[in-house]
């Protein structure tokens, strides 16, 4: 049985790599800091057999002891300060969790006393395309990011290279691009979109805010794309993918599927207000991935179309909303 250690593991791409470990017959032990985690409980209930040790990106000695006594044969990086508008906020802690926590995890792996040949995944971002050199962007196409959480990722990145070229550790980065599903969190604009329109749908809100709707991004299925982390590390060779569906929307795009999907006809000025709150300093403009290498080397492609996950998304929350009015 093969053990695999995970930070981030509440978040919405550990709850569906744990899923998939779990149908693989892996032992999955997750790192946690469970004083200001406010998803641990329901983590545990849904994965009652995931063991759950207190570490930190931000503090070397105890990653150094849980990669040390978990000795996994792999590891996936998913820990990050993943919003990007909360890294405006908070620059210097984005750029310490996000960006010098792999190189904590990495060091704690070179240094302790598990064993050398782990297998690492990190999960880089298409944020680190920024304002993008080429369309689409692949795994050469030049990094441009453009908020400290894209500066981070960049560094992160860099650091796996380095030390899968230095040291010759199997380390492996998905690129992959804005990935959702209805464990999204509340702060992102698709869940924020769905959330709030299954509100409206029954009457418990009027209207909502949102900021710049004319963004595009390439949007996935994180169910999908956890699939892809793990074929990474069953690969002889580490190496780069980019993980996308290669279409883009608009945040309108999305909003208006939304809105179609619940059944609201009236316009987007009806429901939708503007808040220059949600305007970030530097924008990411336009986002879409070539992932031709992931699916010739790693046999991976999406399944989950767009129309599909705005559809599954408004579903959801329609039915939580409709749950909480019956409780
Ligand atoms: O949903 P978002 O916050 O995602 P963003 O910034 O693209 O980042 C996500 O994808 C990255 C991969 O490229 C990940 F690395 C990262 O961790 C995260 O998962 O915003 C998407 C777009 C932006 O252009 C934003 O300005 O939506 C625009 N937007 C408009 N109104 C809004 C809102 N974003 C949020 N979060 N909230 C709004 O009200």
């Amino acid at each position: 049985m093969k053990t695999a250690l995970i930070t981030g593991i509440t978040g919405q791409d550990g709850y569906f790599l744990t899923k998939l470990l779990i149908s693989k017959n892996y032992n999955i032990v997750g790192v946690v800091n469970g004083q200001r985690n406010p998803m641990l409980n329901s983590f545990t209930k849904t994965f009652p057999s995931v063991k759950l040790l207190q570490a930190d990106l931000t503090d070397f000695s105890s990653l150094l002891h849980v990669v040390s006594d978990v000795d996994p044969d792999e590891i996936y990086n998913l820990g990050a300060i993943s919003f990007v508008g909360l890294s405006f906020k908070q620059p210097e802690l984005t750029a310490n969790v996000t960006g010098l926590g792999i190189l904590r995890l990495l060091e704690a792996v070179r240094k302790g006393n598990a064993k050398k040949e782990i297998r690492i995944y990190q999960a880089s971002s298409s944020e680190m395309f920024g304002k993008v050199r080429e369309t689409p962007q692949n795994e050469k196409t030049p990094f441009y990011p453009r908020s400290p959480y894209g500066v981070a990722k960049t560094f992160a990145h860099y650091t796996c290279v380095n030390y899968r070229e230095a040291y010759g550790m199997h380390v492996s980065s998905g690129i992959l691009f804005n990935h959702e599903s209805e464990q999204r969190g509340y702060e992102f604009v698709t869940r924020k979109i769905s959330s709030n329109i299954a509100r409206i749908k029954l009457g418990k809100a009027v209207n909502f805010t949102l900021g710049n709707l004319q963004s595009s991004r390439d949007w996935g299925y994180a169910g999908d794309y956890v699939e892809a982390m793990w074929m990474m590390l069953q690969e002889e060779r580490p190496d780069d993918y980019v993980i996308a569906t290669g279409e883009t929307h608009t945040v309108y795009e999305f909003l208006e599927r939304a809105l179609y999907y619940a059944g609201l006809h009236g316009g987007i000025d009806e429901y939708v207000q503007f808040d220059k709150e949600m305007i970030r300093p530097s924008e990411v403009d336009l986002l879409v991935g070539d992932s031709s290498k992931a699916r010739e080397v790693l046999g991976w492609k999406p399944k989950v179309a767009f129309d599909d996950l705005v559809e599954l998304m408004v579903n959801h929350d329609l039915r939580l909303e409709a749950e909480s009015n019956s409780k």
